[in-house]
């Protein structure tokens, strides 16, 4: 007897842009099964054609008409736009998932890492609306979900050095030109950042709280205590920017409630979803960015017993954050629904 596939009518907000591209990549990679692609973007992009499977398709304007005979909308036009339209979307039936802030911390909408808490897509329901979280929050926790699993997370030091490519492709420009401008002995012009990036690290990534933490430091911080759906986890983190194109690393240094070693972890981790363990230093073998652009896998190595305290490990942690930090988690959610939801 033969099975007829089901297909789906797909939306992408943002498609002209770094994650939305990235959408019609994965999408494209994984072969998801499509009736129709319908692509979204500003007034000034309308007409544009942009290629999928071969084929080209010409972007029309995001507005709140645009979602009729929609079934799963993707949205990655930034917070303002997703406050603005992804209720209109869900309203006309679709299921939005979100790539924005703008309903993370919403306790109504479900904020998810399918390998780390799948179950919660189902709260889906009540809003239309699933929040794919911050693009460091999701590597990390990549790596630390079988830890907790086994033996339980108290606290969580993290630090990040984070691509340009998180903050849209004008970063990227002025990284390179920067560059070119150092090679050629031209004096270096800021406009992104507030500081030349060029051969430098800014240890600010958005901006400054009253707390003094910036809101990136904050979003790994609240994130993690939804997705673990842990409110006492301790974490601290500090986010900064580092002149690299592609790729965020991570070094995370955690408190397990009973102890593991480091043997253990990379047992553990070895065989863990969405991981790949990168870990032979002594051979120079480790996790790089420049070895995890076009990666679904977060990358894991330096595993090491933190000899400071009695249950503390430490990890390099390593991902696309294009990828598994926005479109691929977001591809993989629209997945679980197809699979288990709708
Ligand atoms: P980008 O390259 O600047 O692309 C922005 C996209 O939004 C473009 O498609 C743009 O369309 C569209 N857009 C802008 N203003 C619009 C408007 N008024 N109406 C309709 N569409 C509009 O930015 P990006 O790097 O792809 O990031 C986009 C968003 O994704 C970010 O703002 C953020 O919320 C989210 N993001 C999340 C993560 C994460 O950690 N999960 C990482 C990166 C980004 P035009 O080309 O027509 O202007
Ligand atoms: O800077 C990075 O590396 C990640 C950037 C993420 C980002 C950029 C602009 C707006 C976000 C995000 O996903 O948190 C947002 C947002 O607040 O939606």
């Amino acid at each position: 007897m033969s099975t007829t596939r089901k297909e789906y009518a797909v939306a992408v907000a943002g498609a002209t842009g770094a994650v939305g591209g990235a959408m019609l990549e994965v999408l494209e990679r994984k072969n998801f099964p499509l009736r129709e692609l319908r692509l979204l973007a500003s007034e000034r992009s309308v007409g544009k054609k942009l290629t999928f499977r071969g084929e080209e398709i010409a972007v029309q304007q995001l507005t709140k008409d645009a979602f009729q005979g929609i079934d799963i909308a993707l949205f990655s036009a930034g917070g303002d736009r997703s406050l603005e339209f992804a209720p209109a979307a869900a309203g006309a039936g679709a299921i939005v998932v979100d790539n924005s802030s703008a309903f993370r911390m919403d306790p109504e909408i479900p904020l998810v890492v399918p390998e780390v808490n799948p179950h919660a897509i189902a709260g889906y329901k009540k809003r239309g609306i699933i929040a794919n979280p911050n693009c460091s929050t999701i590597q990390m926790l990549v790596a630390l979900k079988p830890i907790y699993d086994k033996v339980g997370i108290r606290r969580i030091v993290v630090s990040t050095y984070q691509a340009v490519s998180g903050t849209g492709a004008k970063a990227i420009v002025e990284l390179q030109n920067q560059i070119m401008a150092y090679a050629e002995g031209r004096p270096l012009e800021a406009k992104v950042y507030p500081h030349q990036i060029a051969f430098n690290c800014l240890p600010q990534i958005d901006s400054f709280l009253d707390n003094g933490y910036t809101k990136e430091e904050m979003k790994m911080v609240n994130e993690t205590r939804k997705i673990f759906e842990d409110p006492a986890i301790g974490v601290t983190a500090t986010t900064v920017r580092v002149p690299v194109f592609y790729g965020h690393s991570e070094s995370v240094n955690i408190e397990t409630k009973t102890k593991i070693t480091a043997e253990e972890v990379k047992q553990l981790l070895a065989g863990a979803p969405g991981v790949s363990l990168v870990d032979e230093p002594k051979n120079g073998v480790y996790p790089m960015a420049i070895d995890c652009a076009g990666k679904f896998e977060t990358l894991v190595g330096r595993i090491r017993e933190d000899e400071s305290i009695a249950n503390g490990i430490n990890l390099w942690v390593v991902s696309d954050n294009i990828l598994k930090g926005a479109a691929l988690n977001a591809v993989q959610i629209a997945e679980k629904l197809i699979a288990e939801h709708i």
